[in-house]
């Protein structure tokens, strides 16, 4: 396996696994080269033939997230379509056990050579799980994938700052989730082209669907209204129309619905350049801080609000 980025791409690009494996932790630790790397893919995502569909799943915690996506993870290999999982967990470095939750879901595909799993961690990030996220899908593009699958906890702007990346976004509930009202909070409406109510096999799927629909239909704009399904995962109803749902958004993308995601990628090109813009200032400023300036704000002997002001650029 090679060891500089350019040429893991390259050898990821003809099949090679572990090439793969080791670029994306290249691009996760944003190792020396592995921007120019990204960079260098050839982005198929033009939405035309064979471009890869982006699929974000996203809900609460524990709301069946991984056990649907392994269910997407089958329906797209009964297609013939090759698939890649992006597990995001944005939990703490002492949570490593939800990770292995999907991992053990997922497991039944370890030995599939057409799908490719993944987690990235927050560990290390900062702020830049989402621009992680970006990047690796981007490598998963170029790869060749048809159908790249990215799931994250829905909690906080962190994590569904993540979901920018996806061309679809569905949205995983459950009827101990709560009401709309509570995914409304969570921000979650925004982001939804697709609304599953899981564990329908449990009482009080109906009503929050009916309440889901509702307040879709209210907030409905921009010639979208995300569909609104109840499922059962574990029990595989209810799955096929919420794939359905997910192609009939996509074939809205690439027809009138457009516009809507050529905005969607632009200004998740822009937020890509923050975000590593960001990131370098950060370690910019890091580097340059000296250890008595340092100590002094630590102390409280000198006020961040006026040390940033020092170091803004004029
Ligand atoms: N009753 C019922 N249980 C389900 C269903 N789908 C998933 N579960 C169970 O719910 C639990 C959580 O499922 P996961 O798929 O790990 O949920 P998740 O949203 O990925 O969880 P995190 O990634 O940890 O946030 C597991 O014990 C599943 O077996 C369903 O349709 N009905
Ligand atoms: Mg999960």
């Amino acid at each position: 396996v090679p060891a500089n980025p350019a040429s893991l791409a390259s050898a990821a690009l003809s099949g090679d696994r572990r090439a793969l494996a080791r670029l994306v932790s290249f691009v996760e630790n944003r190792a020396p080269g592995a921007d120019q790397a990204v960079a260098s893919l050839a982005a198929r995502r033009s939405l035309g033939p064979g471009s890869p569909h982006v699929v974000g799943v996203t809900g609460p915690p524990g709301a069946g997230k991984s056990t649907f996506t392994e269910r997407l993870i089958s329906a797209a290999r009964a297609r013939g379509e090759r698939v890649a999982v992006v597990a995001v967990d944005p939990s703490s470095p002492f949570s490593g056990g939800a990770i292995l939750g999907d991992r053990l879901r997922m497991d039944r595909h370890t030995l599939d050579a057409g799908v490719y799993i993944r987690s990235l961690s927050a560990r290390g990030h900062g702020g830049g799980l989402s621009r992680a996220a970006g990047q690796v899908v981007r490598v998963l593009d170029a790869c060749g994938y048809d159908l790249v699958i990215v799931e994250t906890v829905g909690v906080g702007q962190g994590e569904l700052g993540v979901m920018e990346v996806a061309d679809s976004v569905l949205v995983v509930l459950t009827p101990e989730s709560g009401d709309s009202v509570q995914a409304m909070k969570a921000g979650l409406l925004e982001i939804a082209d697709v609304f599953v109510v899981n564990k329908a096999d449990r009482p009080g799927a109906d009503a929050l669907v009916r309440e889901l629909a509702m307040a879709v239909h209210l907030g409905a704009g921009g010639g979208w209204e995300a569909p609104v399904h109840a499922a059962s995962a574990l029990g595989g109803t209810g799955v096929d129309a919420v794939a359905a749902s997910l192609a009939a958004h996509r074939a809205w993308i690439v027809g009138p619905g457009r516009p809507t995601w050529v905005a969607r990628r632009a200004d998740g090109r822009v937020r890509t350049w923050l975000d590593l813009v960001g990131d370098d200032a950060r370690e910019a400023a890091m580097k340059r801080i000296d250890a008595g300036t340092l100590a002094d704000l630590r102390a409280g002997r000198v006020e961040p609000e006026l040390l940033a002001a020092r170091s803004r650029p004029a």
